[in-house]
């Protein structure tokens, strides 16, 4: 691979030869700043071009695959030992029955092939502390203390190197359930702890050897950076960057030292986001990361194509998980989504890797664009009819026509807009997408509509949101998400994320449908920071519609300032069942 200068090389081997001498502690040397920084660039731009990747979350938590001694444990599945306070020793013993004999790192890497991912990231040690492959840092890992006995990491990051797939590890870097100075486990060890000694005994030594024995490393994901200092995430960082100077750190490193920017898991910013560098939107198929067998609630490709649409408009990456089992399968459902994917993908492509974000806002959830130059490409998520009508381009159009068949589009000016004649049925089940062939290399947008300019009436559909909470649903026949309760738990609701987009008090509508025998639950919409202790918030009572849905306008006002993370709708109460089914809550900037 020509990114991998001889400067590199001999940075690899010489830290290998560093790491078989036993150095009894591991050197955080700096790199060359010259030579990171060059390196750095043109991976951070492989990057930008790759658009969609494979995440994969596999351990020793796909044993108990969601269930413990004989009870359901609700919530993602790798945290099972968390949430149950299973006792590390106990825990320990599922690596006597790890024996993942149908594990074949060649069908994993051309899954992801096949799905047009072109990076993958697996876990190789998550927060429960034990090592997917072969450490001799800790005794506690895949090789040494399993039936298996092998390195399956080997296997799958030279098969993802044959098919041209850019290979990344996920690193637990101061979670670890598993040991007294790592953080998370107080049910076995003592609330204190030192996280230096951790650091030194565990995750130099780890990381050292993941970033030395699997070829190019194009990124390493570390997640909940937690407590650690400036200076121990300062260290971490050098030991990377000297190793390969090309591997990209993600922002959950912590105190800013990432080189790629992460939003919450299955957090999608409302608007085009391109402020702060590149991002990536970690996300999963169903509700977990981690294998459970429960776990049936499969987004659908129509969903999933339309948020690799929505986040490549926005400026995003899009980081799709599979959670494979203790044997080492992929499950059924995550295969066939993924083939489907990559089936849109092998048409529509072109409208995806290497493109540049949208020029224009999102006023709703009918189209989404990228570009290229002398390109405009309209993702049609939500077919208009016959009609596509296109307010805001300036630029000459020359050419319109379809991805998936080639057919021109006719189309005339409409006023200010233009008017595309469709099909009265979508070409696809899935996304369309139209391309446009214009005079400029970058289309010129009329002002108004340009990314940065807002309207002064914004919808946030529930489509956008992120449907934190197992008993949410997303409704394609209505458009509409229900199922979603509690305000007393922060982690459960429907969350949009406006990342710097919006500033000011706001009036709030809010569309939905309740049926009225179900009227009467209170709801709440609140802005601000996590665990904020005094966020503006809206309180407003589930009214009868009859079943259909109406727009009604709330009593009070939304402050959202550029640092508010959430805005977010619960509803009261966990045992009822939640009659709410909502569209969007709309934002009208206020004049007060
Ligand atoms: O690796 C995946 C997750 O395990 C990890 N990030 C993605 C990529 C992650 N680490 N922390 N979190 C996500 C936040 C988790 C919060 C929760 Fe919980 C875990 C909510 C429910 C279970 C902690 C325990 C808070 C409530 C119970």
């Amino acid at each position: 691979m020509k990114l991998w200068t001889s400067r590199y090389i001999v940075g690899v081997l010489a830290g290998v030869l560093a790491f078989t001498g036993c150095a009894p502690k591991v050197e955080t040397k700096a790199p060359d700043p010259q030579a990171e920084k060059a390196a750095t660039e043109k991976a951070m731009q492989r990057l930008d071009e790759m658009k969609f990747g494979m995440f994969i979350h596999w351990g020793l938590y796909t044993i108990p695959a969601g269930e413990w001694k004989g009870k359901y444990v609700r919530g993602i599945g790798e945290w099972i030992m968390f949430r149950e306070k299973i006792p590390a020793a106990e825990y320990a013993q599922l690596a006597t029955r790890f024996n993942p004999v149908k594990f074949n790192g060649g069908e994993w890497a051309q899954l992801a092939k096949d799905a047009g991912m072109r990076y993958l990231v697996i876990t190789s040690k998550h927060h429960d502390g034990f090592a997917m492959y072969g450490s001799k840092a800790s005794k506690y890992n895949i090789v040494d203390a399993t039936p298996y006995a092998k390195d399956p990491m080997k296997e799958l990051s030279a098969a993802c190197g044959k098919q041209g797939i850019d290979f990344g590890f996920y690193y637990s870097q101061d979670q670890d359930w598993h040991e007294a100075n790592g953080r998370g486990n107080n049910w076995d060890f003592p609330e204190k702890r030192d996280a230096q000694i951790y650091l030194e005994g565990k995750v130099f030594p780890q990381v050292k050897e993941i970033m030395s024995g699997y070829g190019p490393m194009r990124l390493i994901w570390f997640d909940t950076p937690g407590l650690l200092s400036e200076k121990q995430v300062t260290d971490l960082r050098s030991m990377v960057k000297s190793l390969q100077p090309g591997c990209l750190i993600n922002s959950r490193i912590g105190h800013d030292k990432g080189d790629y920017a992460q939003t919450g898991d299955n957090a999608i910013p409302i608007q085009v986001y391109l402020k702060d560098g590149k991002w990536e939107v970690p996300a999963t198929l169903n509700d977990t990361w981690g294998y459970k067998k429960n776990d049936n609630n499969w987004k659908n490709p129509r969903d999933l194509i339309s948020k690799l649409s929505d986040i490549v408009s926005k400026g995003g990456n899009y980081l799709l998980n599979i959670g494979p089992t203790s044997e080492g399968v992929v499950p059924e459902q995550s295969q066939e989504i993924l083939r489907t994917i990559g089936k849109w993908l092998a048409v529509n492509g072109e409208a995806i890797y290497g493109t540049g974000p949208s020029p224009f806002h999102m006023r709703d959830i009918t189209w989404r664009a990228t570009v290229k130059p002398n390109k405009l490409y309209v993702h049609i998520l939500n077919w208009p009819g016959k009609k596509l009508r296109l307010e805001g381009l300036e630029s000459q159009v020359t050419k319109a026509y379809f991805l998936a068949n080639k057919a021109e589009v006719p189309f005339k000016k409409a006023g200010a807009a233009l008017e595309f004649e469709l099909p009265e049925k979508a070409l696809e089940p899935n996304v369309t997408v139209l391309a446009l062939e214009i005079a400029e290399a970058q289309p010129k947008v009329a002002d108004g509509y340009r990314a940065d300019q807002l309207p002064a009436k914004l919808d946030l559909h529930a489509w956008v949101a992120r449907m934190r909470g197992e008993e949410i649903k997303y409704e394609w026949t209505t458009q509409s998400a229900t199922g979603f309760k509690s305000f007393e738990r922060e982690t459960n609701g429907l969350s949009w994320y406006p990342y710097k987009a919006l500033d000011g008090v706001y009036d709030v509508e809010i569309t939905y449908a309740c049926d009225d025998a179900v009227a009467g639950s209170k709801f709440r919409l609140v802005a601000g920071r996590r665990r904020e202790p005094n966020p503006s918030a809206i309180d407003g009572v589930v009214e009868k519609t009859g079943g259909k849905f109406v727009t009604r306008k709330l009593a009070g006002k939304l402050t959202v300032k550029p640092e508010t993370e959430t805005i977010s709708l619960q509803l009261e109460g966990d045992d009822k069942s939640a009659p709410m089914k909502v569209q969007k809550i709309t934002l009208v900037k206020s004049a007060s």
